[in-house]
């Protein structure tokens, strides 16, 4: 009687271990997941996530804050595809470091965009364009950080169109 007892004892004991060496071995697997989770995560940091928040270029501050700006008007009656002028000047020559600030006021009573014909974008200032319309007394701004050679349009009156040159400055 006494030694079967025994072997029953052993048995429940050598089951204890058993389940604690599968319970540490899941433990394990648990932490080598964490582990590589964690290394992908870093990985993704630094092949992705750091490169795209460094994207954005260091500009001048010549550049961000040139001495003037450059106005453009869209002037009373630029709705009627009559009119002549809308966009005023039509033709702009913009300077980075001088004049590469741009401002579209309108003067006009009817609203407007300021609509690139091709996409255009500026690593800085990123997508060109007014998001809506420019309603009668508004504006729109873009600051000019890299070359450009681009034509826009209005996109309710695509008679009203205009162009924007921005070039190095020269000395
Ligand atoms: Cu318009």
């Amino acid at each position: 009687m006494f030694p079967k007892i025994k072997i029953y004892k052993t048995i429940i004991q050598y089951n204890d271990r058993l389940s604690s060496v599968v319970t540490n071995h899941a433990y394990g697997i648990g932490v080598v997941s964490i582990v590589i989770g964690l290394s992908f995560g870093l990985l993704y940091y630094q092949m992705y996530y750091l490169p795209e928040s460094l994207a954005k270029p260091t500009v001048s501050h010549e550049i961000l804050e040139p001495v003037k700006n450059t106005i453009i008007e869209m002037i009373v009656g630029s709705s009627s595809p009559e009119q002549q002028d809308n966009f005023v000047p039509k033709l702009v020559n913009i300077q980075l470091g001088i004049d590469n600030h741009t401002i579209w006021n309108n003067v006009d009573d009817t609203p407007h965009t300021v609509t690139p014909d091709h996409r255009e974008s500026d690593s800085y200032s990123g997508e060109f364009g007014s998001s809506g319309v420019i309603k009668p007394g508004d504006s729109y701004e873009f600051i000019f950080t890299e070359e450009h050679e681009f034509e826009y349009h209005c996109d309710p009156h695509p008679w009203m169109t205009g162009k924007v040159i921005v070039t190095k400055q020269r000395f």
